[in-house]
């Protein structure tokens, strides 16, 4: 593989995830792949799990790691071609990105959506600028439009959960006090388009979701209808996509606060969610805490999805 940025760039979804299985079993397996290999981590956003998840990965893959927080160390990176740099900007992006490829072989990269243009967010400029100069199998660790390790991870999950064939999986928009990117939500509906599971979105009018993503779902714009006989509940909160409010926050009515009562119409559904979680906003104490919330699991499989992910680009160096 030369590079992972969506479900697309891996060939065959079922052997990938019988790989994660087998890599459960026994993660240092492949601990003589990654050897000598250096792994640098990009971060232009915050994170935890990403972070901590993919070290481990590469570390399992016997891979060295260096990891920059750009805004904690680094110069200021200017983006835009063309720009006179005389503002407060020292660096530019075309130069950094060649340097960090001098370094390493292969580069996660996670630089969310920054809402200041659709049309920029949804052409991925910053991990395809990554993918052009930097000379190097690069990978996503969440970029603008998809956080395919994390859906990766999700998929993982559902597997070893289900308990029929074609799981009910219904993704839900929950309230949030911030604008928050759809690639968490697009990424899990072009994950969930390429099951054969059934597959629900439910969102408030005003957030439906780039047609792109949603596929084949079903819409329903009732949660509870939405909820009925689900195996699974996957909670999330996205900013608008369309029109002229994209980024914008349309709604924090908290009845869609996924709780009890939601939880009641459900076929007894595990509740999921990427985290970071605001309790209360997204979803109750008592469901996150309860027997059925696999928040924790799923997290847990981000190691395994990064893992395949990892192994994966290294078997593609040259
Ligand atoms: C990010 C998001 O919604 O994309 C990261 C999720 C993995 N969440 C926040 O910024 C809270
Ligand atoms: N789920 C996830 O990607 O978490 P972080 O933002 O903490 O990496």
């Amino acid at each position: 593989m030369k590079k992972f940025t969506s479900v697309n760039d891996l060939t065959d979804i079922k052997s990938a995830v019988q790989e994660a299985f087998e890599i459960k079993k026994n993660r240092f397996k492949y601990v003589e792949v990654g050897r000598n290999k250096t792994l640098l981590m990009i971060f232009f956003n915050s994170s935890l799990r990403t972070r901590l998840s993919t070290q481990k990965a590469a570390l399992n893959l016997g891979m060295n790691v260096i990891v920059l927080d750009i805004n904690q160390g680094a110069w200021q990176l200017e983006t835009n071609r063309g720009v006179i740099m005389d503002g407060d900007k020292p660096e530019h992006l075309l130069e950094a990105i060649p340097v960090m490829g001098c370094y390493c072989d292969i580069i996660g990269v996670r630089s969310f959506a920054q809402f200041k243009s659709k049309e920029e967010d949804y052409n991925e400029v910053i991990i395809n600028q990554f993918i052009k100069y930097s000379g190097r199998p690069v990978f996503s660790m969440e970029a603008a439009t998809r956080h395919p390790l994390q859906s990766f991870a999700d998929l993982i999950t559902i597997e070893e959960y289900k308990k029929t064939e074609k799981p009910k999986v219904v993704l839900s928009w929950a309230p949030h006090p911030k604008s928050l990117p759809q690639a968490v939500p697009n990424s899990f509906a072009e994950w969930m388009n390429v099951t054969d599971y059934d597959f629900v979105i439910t969102h408030p009018e005003g957030y439906e979701l780039d047609p792109m993503f949603v596929g084949q779902a079903k819409v329903e714009y009732n949660q509870m209808k939405a909820f009925e006989g689900a195996d699974f509940i996957y909670a999330k909160n996205w900013a608008a996509y369309r029109d002229e409010h994209y980024g914008k926050i349309l709604s924090t009515d908290r009845s869609w606060t996924v709780g009890k009562e939601q939880m009641s119409v459900t076929n007894n559904a595990y509740f999921m969610h990427c985290l970071p979680v605001r309790r209360n906003m997204i979803v109750t104490d008592e469901v996150i805490e309860s027997p059925q919330s696999l928040v924790i699991p799923e997290a847990a499989n981000r190691e395994i999805s990064a893992t395949v992910i990892l192994k994966k680009l290294l078997e593609g160096l040259e």
